[in-house]
């Protein structure tokens, strides 16, 4: 995959965006500066998380960044989107890789063997975390700081984004630990104003490198 689209990755969070239009904000944060997006909805049946889905690929295809669904590789196909991101819980890797062929797909790394999967079964990219402690996950595994983040990017040649607790303060260090982009939820849709949020990001991320 191109590497670079994994420099500001926004994954949604239906609990922070407080009544305000998921699509709208997405909108706002791809036109300021990110650069993928994913839609991830813990909490959605199959019926919402395809309509937010739709609504979401109208505005990333206008702007030309791509959609990533989060856990669901059924809900990616049914509303054309340009990949998925699973992890250890969801279906196997293996059955997600050829259900998803031609289309982005990403792995949860938070131990050596997640690495292994990923790398044998043909991940696109990693996301590597949580590195810094988050609230947005409750049940997040392990947090590996830095030196784990850096770990991992060391031992693959997978490109990685760094997830878990991003802020505009340690995102350069993230990359600096070899990540080639960082994964925000919160620190993006949990502000009052995303889009300036997300320019800050770019400012950081663009200093970083
Ligand atoms: N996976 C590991 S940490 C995390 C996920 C989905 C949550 C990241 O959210 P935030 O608000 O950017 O810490
Ligand atoms: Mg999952």
């Amino acid at each position: 995959m191109n590497a670079a689209l994994l420099k500001l990755y926004l994954a949604t969070d239906p609990d922070l965006t407080r009544g305000r239009d998921l699509a709208a904000l997405v909108e706002a944060a791809v036109t300021a500066g990110v650069t993928l997006v994913q839609l991830r909805d813990k909490h959605a049946d199959g019926a919402r998380l395809y309509d937010s889905a739709c609504r979401l690929r109208a505005v990333t295809r206008r702007l030309g960044v791509p959609l990533i669904i989060n856990d669901r590789v059924d809900v990616m196909l049914a509303a054309d989107a340009d990949g998925v991101h699973v992890g250890a819980n969801d279906l196997p890797l293996e059955h997600v890789r050829r259900l998803a062929a031609g289309r982005l797909v990403g792995y949860s790394v938070n131990t050596e063997e997640d690495l292994r999967v990923a790398e044998r079964h043909g991940a696109d990219y990693i996301g590597v975390g949580p590195v810094f402690p988050t609230a947005t996950k409750p049940d997040a595994r392990p947090t590996m700081g830095l030196d784990g983040l850096r770990r991992f990017t060391a031992a693959t040649a997978l490109p990685a984004v760094a997830i878990g607790g991003i802020s505009t303060a340690n995102c350069a260090a993230a990359v600096q630990a070899g990540a080639e982009g960082v994964c925000v939820i919160s620190a993006i849709l949990g502000q009052p104003d995303p889009a300036t949020a997300v320019r800050a990001f770019v400012r950081a991320l663009t200093a970083a490198t």
